[in-house]
């Protein structure tokens, strides 16, 4: 795995743990879970206790602080409806430093959290059944549910321009035009079909839609379900949650749960739209979500998907051209393998689109007669 960590041995990572309010003696350290994004360690104390360590990039997320803040409002709001029981989904428990803060900052401005390890739960980057992409779907809609009466006014915006798709289209052009890296000749095609798209990059404006509290980044690996039983458990990753629109979350997750392939599938031969897959989302989202949902957003759900999948595919796109200073990558051309099959599971839910809005429409309940 190519690591950002290697930078830190692990005896500065224990350090750095020693630092908050674990019960113990941390024993082990390891490498954690697929984020693109932060550095994410399992500790184990020498009672037995496990815990989650993670590095805030703080490249992508300048203002952590602000994030941290977010993080406990956040957190502090699902845990009381978890016990007030108006939800069955747990949520993450952040352990506090020494000092009593919710975060310590390390050498070269770094920024460290740690959260109690959530056990039992699975992560999985494709579902294994039916009912994996249901209890996915109604979990990041119970999210959204939930957090429709946050108190405290709007979080901090953590990415300005988050899902804002039409920027990330430019950008796009712009990184085109630069080629600082001459990568781009390698891929006329997938440079033609973006263009082709370019309508899908204003299809969901922010403004056009209910301003709400919502994740923002619900890969389905964003999610942990129960190893057992396969219901949803609770919703992890919680640095992107901040006003938006409940449209990116559904899209997202149809992106990652209704594919036959993980995001970066090499061989293009090997990804489709799963139909079944969909259906199962639907169903599971409008449960979650409640009665939340105004009818502009209903009547996107089906186009939803296509948008978020666009806006992935030209973000890995940007990343390869500008020579892959964002996500994380484990092989040379590993953004280009990844746009190219956001491309491929684009045209693949292009094909099944009516059969995408037929669905929506079966799963809501019987207008008035
Ligand atoms: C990043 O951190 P992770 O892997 O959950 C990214 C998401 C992308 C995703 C694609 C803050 O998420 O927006 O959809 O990679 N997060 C950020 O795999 O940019
Ligand atoms: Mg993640």
């Amino acid at each position: 795995m190519m690591s950002r960590l290697k930078d830190l041995s692990t005896g500065e990572i224990l350090e750095l743990a020693s630092r908050f309010q674990v019960e113990g003696t941390i024993q082990t350290v390891e490498p954690f879970g697929n984020g693109n994004v932060n550095d994410t360690f399992l500790l184990v104390t020498d009672c037995g206790h496990p815990y989650t360590l993670q590095r805030i990039n703080h490249d992508v997320f300048k203002d952590p602080i602000s994030l941290m803040d977010n993080f406990a409002r956040v957190t502090q709001h699902l845990s009381r409806k978890f016990k007030d029981g108006h939800t069955t989904l747990q949520t993450l428990v952040l352990v506090p430093a020494l000092d009593g803060t919710s975060y310590i900052t390390g050498d070269q401005g770094n920024y460290w959290r740690v959260t109690e390890y959530v056990p039992d739960g699975l992560s999985l980057e494709v579902p294994q059944s039916r009912e994996h992409a249901y209890e996915a779907a109604r979990a990041f809609g119970d999210f959204q549910y939930q957090l429709r009466d946050l108190p405290g006014g709007p979080l901090i915006e953590t990415i300005p321009d988050f899902h804002n798709t039409e920027s990330r289209y430019h950008a796009f052009l712009q990184a085109l035009e630069k080629d600082p890296h001459q990568r781009a000749n390698e891929a006329a095609d997938l440079i033609a079909f973006a263009r082709e798209n370019e309508s899908l990059a204003t299809l969901i404006r922010y403004a056009n839609f209910p301003t709400r509290t919502v994740h923002n980044d619900t890969k389905l690996n964003n999610v942990l379900l129960h190893e057992t039983t396969g219901a949803g458990i609770c919703v992890v990753d919680l640095d992107t949650v901040m006003s938006g629109c409940a449209l990116h979350d559904f899209g997202d997750l149809v992106r990652t749960a209704a594919c036959s392939s993980e995001e970066d599938e090499p061989d293009i031969s090997k990804i489709h739209f799963l139909p079944d897959r969909f259906f199962a989302l639907v169903e599971g989202y409008l449960c979650g979500v409640h009665d939340l949902l105004e009818p502009i957003e209903v009547e996107h759900l089906a186009e939803a998907p296509q948008v978020i999948t666009y806006e992935l595919a030209l973000r890995f796109f940007t990343d390869f051209l500008l020579g892959d200073t964002y996500f994380k990558v484990k092989r040379p051309g590993h953004n280009f393998e990844r746009a190219r099959a956001q491309f491929q599971l684009l045209r693949s839910m292009q094909e099944n689109a009516h059969q995408m809005k037929s669905t929506v429409s079966s799963c809501l309940p019987a207008g008035p007669a």
